[in-house]
């Protein structure tokens, strides 16, 4: 017997507004994995021996997107070196050249069950994101300067991804300005309505 093709449910949010700290929570109940595109591209800036390092050095502290060819074979790659089959991939995909990039590479390879996305005010997600640069996150885009470009990146960018999505009827919405907790709970639960 084949194996299944890999399921895919997408994270989205304003930048801060709790992806990552939602994904932990379900990866601790559940046997889905979690794939930062972010986290993927700061690992790939650390290598000593990447070329891409400062390309996406450079688009993290603008707030701006990293091309997709460099993104999407992170997370492939990623997906191949897994033994799992469930996938949570966190803030991707961020513009429209994300989305034709995973459509002409991975749409064949995976299924995509939902795509979650967190709803956060800008002041909330940016003072986030601000406290934990002031906690020594040590990300080079948790700044005022930085942040106001991210929030316009997202605003410009990713919602149309998030209408996009909606449109094909894809997406369930969370208000995440309530506590991690609450956050947590509810999108557990609707996790558990696709489950089988
Ligand atoms: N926190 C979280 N939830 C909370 C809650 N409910 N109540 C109170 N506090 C809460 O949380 C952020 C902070 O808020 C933490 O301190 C947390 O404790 C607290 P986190 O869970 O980290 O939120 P998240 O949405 O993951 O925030 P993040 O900063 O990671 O979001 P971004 O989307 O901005 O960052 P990402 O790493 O995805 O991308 C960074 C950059 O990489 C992008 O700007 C872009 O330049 C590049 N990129 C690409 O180019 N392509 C991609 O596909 C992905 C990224
Ligand atoms: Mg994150």
């Amino acid at each position: 017997i084949a194996m299944q093709k890999p399921e895919v449910v997408f994270i989205l949010g304003g930048p801060g507004s709790g992806k990552g700290t939602t994904c932990a929570k379900i990866v601790e109940k559940t046997g889905y994995v979690h794939l930062s595109a972010g986290d993927l591209l700061r690992e790939e800036r650390a290598k000593p021996n990447s070329q891409f390092g400062q390309l996406i050095e450079e688009h993290i502290k603008n707030g701006t997107i990293v091309p997709v060819a460099i993104t999407c074979s992170l997370i492939h790659q990623a997906m191949k070196t897994s033994s799992k089959n469930r996938f949570l991939v966190d803030g991707f995909p961020r513009n429209q050249d994300n989305l034709d990039g995973w459509t002409k590479n991975m749409s064949d390879k995976t299924i995509v069950r939902a795509v979650i996305f967190l709803e956060c005010s800008a002041e909330v997600c940016t003072k986030r994101c601000l406290n934990r640069g002031l906690q020594g996150s040590g990300r080079s885009d948790d700044n005022m300067e930085s942040l106001v470009k991210r929030h316009e990146t997202f605003i410009k960018d990713t919602m149309p991804m998030v209408k996009h999505f909606e449109e094909l009827g894809l997406l369930w919405r969370f208000d995440s300005e309530r506590s991690a907790n609450d956050v947590f709970d509810d999108v557990y639960k609707k996790l558990k309505e696709i489950d089988w």
